[in-house]
């Protein structure tokens, strides 16, 4: 037989459904087969291109004028289709539109907010890791990844107390809706319409208590940073964004170190360590498992041109996982890696406007616990809770030994 010789334009090409239940419960073996097919892979289900290494996931998240976010971050191209709701002005919005919200959302998320904020974020995280510890044995995901976010970052946006119960739902609706048009998808919309009416009259001035997070906004508005017309949907870009990211984020970390006792254990002597654990977790397992980009022409990654107007998948947790950066340990979980860098937040002008939130809010946490909790394992079998974008867990039941 001849070896045949092929053009350097030919595609590796993958049939698997990165959206499927098995991709969505353990990607990695996916991932895996993702990054040695080649820095650019068709995905023919979805007749879309991917990529899976760090490298290009990487340079594609920092060129945002070839990769843009304007015709959407997930399936749907706004180009021909009708977005579910109004696109995100941040988002979903290239520069230079994107800047000027961005800026104000920076100075919204500043560093003196945050300063302040973390008096009132540490009472809650001390009292919960108190109660849990008291208990022994308890469940990662719904005692404190999802009690804890929700205990502090509605007051801080200062949403009203009535209707909390529609965030979580909300959040599992906008990363599901990142997807393909499959059951998740389909189900979470059917299921949208109280609870887009209840987000969105949060967001208006009226609603939002002053000092918080939304009325700032407003404010943004009152001194021309923004206009009073895109006060709103920069609140709504808070609430979609900031809840079920930092449970996904809380959650997975605890599993992760629940299923290494021996990292535990070294948060536990050194508990100035959790800042890192969380680093290393989000590597590990990405909350934010891909995004989408739009070529807004023809693209030339490692030798592959991506003609214009394609959909381009980028897998950040498999970024994360990569060989080639983190070196042949990449699915080791290890507290001591210089994880930061990876692109879990993302990279480039998008990059996680409300990192430093989240940071705080696992940090505090973390850190309480650590203090409190000898040893921790694992009390019982993790339910996986499957999104079309996002990774992790609807239960990890714990038993803990107190220090
Ligand atoms: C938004 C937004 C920003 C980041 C992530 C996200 C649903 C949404 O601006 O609405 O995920």
């Amino acid at each position: 037989m001849t070896a045949e010789v092929l053009p350097p334009s030919t595609l590796p090409s993958l049939p698997d459904d990165p959206f499927g239940t098995e991709v969505l419960t353990d990607p990695y073996e996916f991932h895996e087969r993702l990054r040695a097919a080649g820095p650019v892979v068709s995905l023919p289900r979805y007749g879309l291109y991917a990529m899976g290494r760090f490298d290009e996931v990487k340079a594609s998240l920092q060129d945002w004028q070839t990769f843009v976010s304007s015709r959407g971050a997930g399936l749907a191209d706004f180009a021909k289709e009708k977005p579910w709701r109004p696109p995100s002005l941040l988002l979903e919005a290239d520069p230079p539109d994107h800047t000027v919200v961005r800026t104000a959302m920076n100075g919204v998320i500043a560093p003196r907010t945050i300063r302040a904020l973390r008096e009132r974020f540490a009472g809650p995280a001390e009292e919960i890791a108190d109660r849990l510890v008291e208990r022994g044995t308890f469940d990662a995901v719904t005692d404190l990844a999802e009690a804890y976010p929700l205990q502090v970052f509605p007051d801080a946006v200062g949403l009203p107390d009535e209707g909390r119960e529609n965030l979580l739902p909300y959040g599992a609706l906008a990363f599901n809706a990142f997807g393909p048009d499959n059951e998740l998808r389909r189900t979470a919309l059917a299921q949208a319409a109280p609870v887009q009416a209840w987000i969105w009259a949060s967001c208006q001035r009226e609603a939002l208590a002053p000092g918080g997070f939304g009325a700032q906004i407003w404010e943004a508005a009152d001194r021309g940073e923004i206009t009073h017309e895109q006060a709103p949907m920069l609140v709504r870009s808070l609430i979609t964004a900031g809840v079920d990211t930092t449970v996904y984020g809380i959650g997975n970390t605890m599993y992760a170190l629940a299923s290494h006792p021996d990292q535990w254990a070294q948060v536990h002597a050194e508990p100035t360590l959790a800042k890192f654990a969380f680093d290393e977790a989000l590597r590990w397992e990405s909350p934010v498992q891909t995004f989408f980009r739009t070529t807004s022409r023809d693209a030339e990654v490692a030798g592959t041109v991506i003609p214009e107007g394609s959909k381009v998948l980028l897998f950040l947790g498999s970024a994360n996982r990569d060989p080639r950066h983190w070196g042949e340990d990449a699915d080791r979980l290890d507290i001591r890696r210089r994880a930061a860098g990876h692109v879990a937040f993302g990279m480039g002008v998008h990059q996680c406007v409300g990192q430093p939130v989240a940071r705080m809010e696992v940090e505090l946490v973390l850190t309480a616990l650590a203090r409190r909790i000898r040893r921790i394992e694992l009390a019982g079998t993790p339910v996986p809770k499957l999104n079309n974008t996002l990774k992790g867990w609807a239960s990890v039941p714990l038993r803990i030994e107190p220090a």
